[in-house]
């Protein structure tokens, strides 16, 4: 399918896998509709994505966790950008790295409200335009976190197994609709996502990355731009992905 003309609508797209994906959807020449909470971000990205090829793009402020924020954003969008085409449920994060009983509540609140209520507000407002309209694609982030759980990482790796059984369920209720639900999962991409993670330790945060090749946040935004260019016809489910020094959530090759 091309994207060319296409409203594609990143959440979180102001940094990481999501200011990669609105460089990717630019260069197919897509109408970018982005949003994040650092709005002025998106703004200083606007003339390098038209350069990149963005038909057009429309940013603004939000934050995933604030339900009625979400549907204010969604019904007051402008008449030209309403018929969003793709979907990309990017924003997430991780906080702390903690045994579950030391935790911060804190911390889980903040991963559960963005990485699974925040996906479901989005998807809740955007989808049932594409069921009207009979068209539509959501594609989400996932991670090898959601298939197998690593040591204090438990809260996380929930989240991510929640999106991962979003994304089936989503699947299994449009059924007989032609909207496609995607899941891409990454291992490992060398974003801000530790430095999130540890709070701005970056000392600890770059350990993280020590010793291996990490992906990089374009190289998952192609696999979310090759899911979304496949025929009309072809669902991708799920999309699970890592360095070539990463096997799954728990082992890694560090030189
Ligand atoms: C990111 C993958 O293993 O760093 O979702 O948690 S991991």
């Amino acid at each position: 399918m091309k994207l060319t003309g296409s409203i594609v609508f990143v959440t979180g797209a102001s940094a990481g896998i999501g200011e990669a994906c609105a460089f990717a959807f630019a260069r197919e020449g897509a109408r970018l509709l982005l949003a994040a909470r650092r709005v002025e971000r998106l703004e200083a990205m606007r003339a390098k994505l038209m350069d990149a090829g963005a038909q057009d793009v429309h940013a603004f402020g939000l934050d995933v966790r604030d339900n009625a924020a979400v549907q204010k954003a969604i019904a007051d969008l402008p008449d030209v950008w309403r018929a969003i085409d793709v979907l990309v449920n990017n924003a997430g994060l991780s906080r702390g790295l903690d045994k579950l009983y030391e935790g911060k509540p804190e911390d889980w609140e903040e991963m559960i409200d963005t990485n699974v209520k925040g996906l479901l507000y989005v998807t809740r407002a955007v989808v049932p335009e594409m069921v009207e309209r009979g068209r539509g694609h959501v594609i989400s982030l996932g991670s090898t976190a959601g298939e197998i759980t690593y040591p204090k990482g438990a809260v996380y790796c929930a989240t991510k197994a929640a999106e991962r059984a979003i994304n089936d369920g989503l699947r299994q209720d449009v059924l007989g609709t032609p909207v496609r639900v995607t899941s891409v999962d990454p291992g490992m991409v060398e974003t801000d996502f530790s430095l999130v993670r540890f709070h701005g330790d970056e000392t600890r945060a770059a350990k993280v990355y020590q010793g291996l090749i990490p992906l990089k946040p374009e190289d998952v935004a192609d696999a979310i731009v090759w899911a979304a260019t496949r025929p009309a016809h072809v669902n991708i489910a799920r999309v699970v992905m890592t360095t070539i020094d990463q096997a799954n959530s728990l082992m890694f090759h560090r030189s």
